[in-house]
């Protein structure tokens, strides 16, 4: 089986000019061990709400890719964000779920993925027909690769492996984080403005 940190090396360079939200702990700590951007935002504490926050975002400014790095425990809290995305489907987003079958953050506890809870089949009936799973860094990387060129909403459900780094904590604190990542978004929408000056 696949690791995250593999599937998030493999796909790093690929995420310079998007919004990426993700949820608190191991996967927030692996992507920030790769190197933080000003783009990169960590949602602490809120857990299940991360992809409402991308939703969000990729409503509020409809010519950003937004990709959002999930976890099995985190959709499974919020599993009607499934139906949100399926009433606004925003063209521009990317969720990726990373299905480790566990709560690994707080010690591993498995969740209902690893009793046959299918994400791919509940995002389906939710009304997300991209919605697929993966089982290897080539079906994770061409599937991400295509979801970032293409304009359709999709979830991609990776099976991982239940294993992340030693720590969660990092040095970058979460008002730091909040407020990088506000600027970076109003510089986004300054230079946006601008083209549309430009442009008449
Ligand atoms: C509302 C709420 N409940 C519980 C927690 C504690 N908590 C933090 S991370 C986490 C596990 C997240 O699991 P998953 O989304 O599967 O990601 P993984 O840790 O496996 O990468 C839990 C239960 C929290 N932060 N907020």
């Amino acid at each position: 089986m696949i690791e995250r940190i593999d599937c998030l090396r493999a796909v790093y360079s690929r995420i310079n000019d998007c919004l990426v939200v993700t949820i608190m702990g191991a996967v927030a700590a692996e992507l920030q061990s790769l190197g933080h951007r000003p783009n990169f935002f960590y949602l602490q504490h809120a857990m299940g709400l991360a992809s409402s926050t991308g939703l969000g975002l990729a409503l509020c400014m409809p010519e950003q890719k937004v990709v959002v790095f999930d976890g099995d425990g985190s959709v499974l809290m919020n599993l009607g964000g499934f139906t949100t995305f399926a009433r606004y489907r925003p063209k521009n987003l990317v969720h990726v779920i990373f299905d480790n079958q566990s709560l690994l953050s707080v010690g591993g506890f498995p969740t209902a993925t690893s009793t046959g809870s299918d994400l791919e089949g509940i995002a389906r009936a939710a009304g997300i027909p991209q919605a697929k799973t993966v089982h290897t860094i080539e079906e994770f990387t061409c599937a991400f690769d295509d979801a970032m060129r293409g304009h359709e909403l999709i979830s991609i459900v990776a099976k991982v492996e239940a294993v992340g780094p030693k720590g969660y904590v990092t040095e970058l604190s979460l008002l730091e984080n909040r407020f990088q990542f506000k600027r970076h978004i109003e510089k986004i929408r300054r230079s946006n403005r601008r083209e549309i000056e430009k442009s008449g």
